[in-house]
């Protein structure tokens, strides 16, 4: 028999519930074996931890209904090739759904939040091509329209749909209450490029569309902190419940699996303090875009890659693709093209090669190509695009980034045009269904980019 979880029954396994300093928005697997494992081991006395996180769901609030139940606590299996590890985390101590805007509008207003932190997915920033607030997107349009009527009142709080306009609110509140003690460090832990512009413009684009004066505002209170995050970890399946309660004893409804691997590089600063993340390994850096482009050319950018021709090959997981020679050496030619732009010594290419290979061979982390399809227009559009840019840019043919880049039309071909799991469905749609479906795609990821004569011949040849 196992036993519900929770902080009676976990008793001192836990210690003290940390106050809330930080609040999260977009609570999923990711944070929880990332941002949260990171804040756990930030803690220089376990039994008295000093940092708890409220966190606020992204698209379906069913985790704040699974955490709540189990006062925020769940166990994180850390999964290497060999062998499990279990860990109760207890460093979540609120989860709320993403539309309950007075919780989080009493949060930012309280002096002691010092940190926001952000994993709300590419889609979820909801920016054009150029990466300004796309303001025709109808959820973007439909927060303005809610925030131009609640923010000159003070006490409303509506539900709103998108994670700017949520902070927009939350700062604009934070800002009346706490005057000159209002600053914070917002930190997006998306796996964009230059995500802490992307959140910035994100932000202020929205405060601008709805109230004069507000953007600026904003800006002075907060610090954008810039991150390149790393942990590969699968979506939790009801194998991993089962394993939980047989291995634990808890009943656990929301455990999370990740790979023993995690890298978390940060910079920026944080006018209200922070966790010692370093205690936990994190990298505080000047300039983050050479780790950054390591994480999201070499990793993502061949995770991508073999999402898609992976599946076109029949293959269901990065374990099986990585096995079959001919993608093997599609990743190996892609990392070549990348790593000649990666040459900051710090980077260590070779090693981290080697030790992407290792984790994509972990045979016991069932990593699907399906999950990491999703949303792939606005993932080519940073992990594969400009690789294949900076090739031709110094006089090479980028012949491996424009193969992973046709095996994502190729790929998008073979589905049903009304189930495309993309933030960027219409769009992609719309160029399906066009007469040069190649070409409108290569325009989806980069305006223009379907004129490219040279990429033409190796993407849409036989079209
Ligand atoms: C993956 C990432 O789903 C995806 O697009 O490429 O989630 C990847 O697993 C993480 O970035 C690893 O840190």
């Amino acid at each position: 028999m196992s036993t519900p979880l929770n902080r009676s029954t976990a008793g001192e396994r836990t210690g003290s519930v940390p106050p809330v300093r930080m609040v999260h928005l977009g609570l999923g697997a990711f944070h929880r074996a990332h941002q949260a494992w990171f804040t756990q081991h930030a803690e220089t006395d376990a039994a008295h931890p000093e940092w708890g996180i409220a966190a606020f769901t992204g698209r379906s609030s069913r985790a704040a209904d699974d955490l709540t139940a189990q006062d925020g606590l769940y166990i994180l299996v850390e999964r290497s090739a060999e062998a499990d590890a279990f860990e109760l985390m207890s460093s979540v101590v609120e989860a709320n759904p993403a539309s309950d805007s007075p919780r989080l509008v009493a949060l930012l207003s309280d002096a002691d939040v010092a940190v926001v932190t952000l994993t709300v997915t590419e889609a979820g920033y909801h920016l054009d091509p150029s990466g300004r607030l796309d303001t025709d997107d109808e959820a973007v349009s439909s927060d303005v329209a809610a925030l131009k009527k609640a923010l000159p009142e003070p006490a409303a709080a509506p539900e709103l749909r998108t994670a700017a306009g949520r902070l927009v609110l939350g700062l604009d509140r934070r800002i009346r209450s706490l005057g000159d003690r209002s600053g914070i460090a917002v930190v997006s832990c998306d796996n964009m490029a230059d995500n802490a512009t992307a959140v910035r413009n994100a932000v202020l684009g929205m405060a601008r569309a709805c109230q004069d004066g507000l953007a600026e505002r904003l800006d002075e209170a907060v610090s954008w902190v810039g991150t390149s995050v790393d942990r590969i970890t699968p979506a939790t399946t009801q194998d991993l419940r089962r394993e939980v309660a047989e291995e634990t004893g808890y009943d656990d409804v929301a455990p999370v699996v990740a790979e023993p691997f995690r890298s978390w590089v940060l910079a920026g600063e944080f006018p209200a303090g922070r966790p010692a993340w370093e205690n936990a390994g994190a990298e505080f850096v000047e300039d983050l875009e050479p780790f950054e482009r390591r994480k999201l050319w070499l990793l993502n950018g061949t995770h991508s890659y073999m999402a898609y021709a992976g599946q076109t090959a029949g293959h269901r997981s990065v374990a099986e693709a990585i096995a079959d020679p001919e993608i093997l050496q599609g990743v190996e030619d892609f990392w070549d093209e990348a790593a000649r732009h990666l040459t900051d010594p710090r980077l260590d290419i070779p090693a981290y090669r080697e030790s992407l290979l290792a984790r994509y061979r972990n045979p016991r982390i069932h990593h699907l190509l399906a999950q990491i399809g999703k949303d792939g227009a606005q993932k080519m559009r940073i992990r594969a695009v400009p690789v294949y840019e900076a090739e031709r840019a110094s006089g090479r043919t980028g012949a491996a980034a424009a193969r992973s880049i046709r095996a994502w039309i190729d790929w998008l071909r073979t589905q049903d045009p009304e189930h495309l799991e993309d933030g960027e469905a219409d769009a992609l749609r719309q160029a399906l269904a066009g007469a040069e479906p190649a070409r409108a795609l290569l325009d989806v990821l980069r305006p223009g980019l379907g004129q490219d004569a040279h990429l033409g011949s190796l993407v849409i040849a036989g079209d």
